[in-house]
């Protein structure tokens, strides 16, 4: 058998590693995970020449590298025949493109500040830069709960796009630092997610490594 064609630098437990994981599920795409944490010293320095950020996921599509997630969804659409994480209808491709761009920045962003927080050392606490950023979730929960009042199954419409691979992760992780409270909409969404067979496929994968979050589980 040969091997995949496109290969994923990523960890299965990472939210934006899943992100892109999702996408290549949902498109039926194989890969091969090239597994961030347990790359040989020579390896890892490919990884990190590719991406001086050090940032997870990083696609290899033969000699192209392709970074961030939501560059990787459109450039992995295409691939596929386009038109499905991507909408080939623009003003539904914006709308997808918009709704990640929310996530990404307002739930994903606060949620990657407020993570790291939690590992410094004692005495390098910040309390008000974590109120700030829960303030920036809720605000997020609460805008997501407005965008889902016209009725859409899915975060951009009524088939799962782009807006959907991110927030599945994304969502479920951050959902652990905000809850989302009374905010039916964004909860009636977020459990649809976690039942897309691509979510679960990713999900299966990060099981092995255990629950690596410092933060309760979800309780409501
Ligand atoms: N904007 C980036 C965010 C990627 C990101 O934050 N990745 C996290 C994992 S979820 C990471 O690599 N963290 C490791 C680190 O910061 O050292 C994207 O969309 O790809």
């Amino acid at each position: 058998m040969t091997a995949p064609a496109l290969k994923l630098w990523s960890h299965p437990y990472a939210a934006y590693g899943q992100k892109a994981a999702v996408a290549l599920y949902e498109l039926d795409l194989p890969f091969e995970l090239k597994l961030v944490a347990a790359a040989s010293p020579d390896d890892f320095a490919q990884f990190r020449a590719v991406l001086p950020f050090g940032k997870m996921p990083v696609l290899i599509d033969g000699e192209r590298q392709v970074v961030e997630s939501s560059i990787i969804i459109e450039h992995l659409d295409r691939l596929a025949g386009g038109g499905r994480l991507i909408p080939a209808d623009p003003n539904a491709a914006l709308e997808a493109r918009l709704i990640d761009r929310i996530v990404d920045t307002y739930v994903g962003g606060a949620m990657n500040r407020i993570i790291p927080r939690k590992f410094r050392p004692a005495g390098n606490e910040d309390p008000f830069g974590d109120a700030q950023d829960e303030a920036v979730l809720a605000n997020a929960w609460d805008w997501l709960e407005e965008r889902l009042a016209d009725g859409r199954t899915w975060g951009a419409g009524e088939t799962f796009t782009l807006a959907d691979c991110g927030a599945a992760p994304i969502l479920t992780y951050a959902r652990r630092l905000i809850p989302f409270g009374d905010r039916p909409r964004l909860r009636a969404w977020h459990r649809r997610l976690m039942a897309r067979p691509s979510f679960v496929r990713a999900l299966e994968d990060a099981a092995p490594f255990g629950d690596l979050m410092p933060a309760p589980p979800a309780v409501d």
